[in-house]
């Protein structure tokens, strides 16, 4: 038995080094759509500008003690004949500078900080408002403005700051997207704000970042910034209504479907033609609506479609059997058959 011990610290030695490194690569890959090293906002700038500092400061102050006692250990060590060193205890002027120091860093650290985290948290008075819903596992926004609905891509104009209100219909969540500001929770019954903005168009992703069930790892969000001009047509497109489809066009067959499988409980599609079937989902079976859905590039929590796979493909696994492709997924396995889910599919995609 008193082999295995110095072999167990060799080992504890090997998972330390492996995971230090796998957290090396984390940082370093260019890969990392969820970096906080990228700011591309005012916001996430503003965190970014105070995370350094405070990281310089911690490792003056390792390098600082940790130098000391390597020092103190080497030049002031017990040596044969060597007499004993004065000895410390007690000093009160030692110990109140140890003490005053690192209160004083933490005070300009402080400071700062608790300006910063009131500031990223309270909108302007001029941010447009989106208002941001987390549901087990997607997250659902609406613009109050425009009136419109719209689930897992969030759509903003570059350039403006964004105001997302957010709560939760179901448990705690937390909306984060790394480039544009910091983590905030959604809570049930309440209203919180994070305030967003992105610098250049493109897309940012996020992520659900406190643990809310079974398929919080499948719960992640896109946003996508547009210049201004495109962002108002993107409005204007999502206001308008969906198709009706009428028998003999290629959608009705998909269209059929959608009524009679019990997709019309849980989803909501907003027809122009006011007299056909505005059924809106009840509240408790809230799925997120589809009235544009394929003007989104990512669907199911912006899991699908996954790398390298086809937009087609990934539907058809979806629709086929959701909980088996998101695990955990509230939408629950319909049992159809694949005529009709080519049948849905040529539906759902006409609708941009
Ligand atoms: C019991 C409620 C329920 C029923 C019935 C249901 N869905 Fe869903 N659906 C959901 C929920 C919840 C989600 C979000 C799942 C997730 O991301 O985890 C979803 C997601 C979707 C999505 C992806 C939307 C997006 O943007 O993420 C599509 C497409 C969809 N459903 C189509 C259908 C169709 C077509 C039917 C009928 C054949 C149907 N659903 C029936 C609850 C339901
Ligand atoms: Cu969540």
């Amino acid at each position: 038995m008193a082999r295995s011990r110095p072999r167990l610290v060799r080992l504890g030695a090997l998972v330390a080094v492996i995971l230090l490194l796998g957290a090396c690569s984390l940082i370093s890959s260019e890969d990392q759509p969820l970096t906080t090293f990228e700011p591309a906002g005012p916001f996430a700038e503003r965190i970014d500008s105070l995370f350094w500092p405070v990281f310089w400061i911690a490792v003056a102050v390792f390098v600082l003690v940790q130098g000391a006692i390597l020092v103190i250990v080497f030049f002031y060590r017990d040596r044969d004949g060597s007499k004993e060193a004065k000895q410390l205890h007690g000093s009160p002027k030692l110990e109140i500078a140890w003490t005053i120091i690192p209160a004083l860093i933490l005070a300009g650290i402080a400071v700062p900080t608790t300006a910063a985290v009131f500031d990223l948290t309270e909108c302007g008075s001029d941010a447009i408002e989106v208002q941001v819903t987390g549901h087990q596992w997607w997250f659902e926004y609406h613009y109050p403005d425009a009136d419109i609905t719209t689930a897992n891509v969030m759509v903003i104009p570059a350039g403006q700051e964004v105001c997302a209100r957010m709560t939760s219909d179901d448990v705690l969540h937390n909306f984060w997207i790394p480039a544009l500001n910091g983590k905030r929770y959604l809570v049930p019954g309440q209203t919180t704000e994070l305030r967003l903005q992105a610098d250049q168009p493109g897309e940012y992703w996020g992520h659900c970042a406190e643990f809310c069930g079974l398929s919080h790892s499948l719960m992640r969000a896109r946003v996508q910034a547009l210049e201004p001009a495109e962002y108002e047509a993107w409005l204007a497109g999502q206001q308008a209504g969906a198709v009706l489809p009428v028998e003999g066009d290629p959608e009705y067959e998909g269209y059929q479907v959608y009524l009679n499988k019990q997709c019309i409980q849980c989803h909501t599609v907003r027809f122009e033609d006011d007299s056909a079937s505005n059924i809106i989902a009840p509240e408790a079976f809230n799925g997120p609506e589809l009235t544009h859905f394929a003007s989104r590039n990512v669907f199911a929590g912006a899991t699908l479609p996954g790398e390298g796979q086809s937009r087609e493909d990934a539907l058809k696994d979806w629709l086929a059997d959701p909980p088996n492709t998101k695990p955990g997924s509230f939408m629950p396995d319909l049992a159809l058959t694949e005529a009709e889910i080519d049948a849905l599919i040529v539906w759902l995609e006409s609708m941009e």
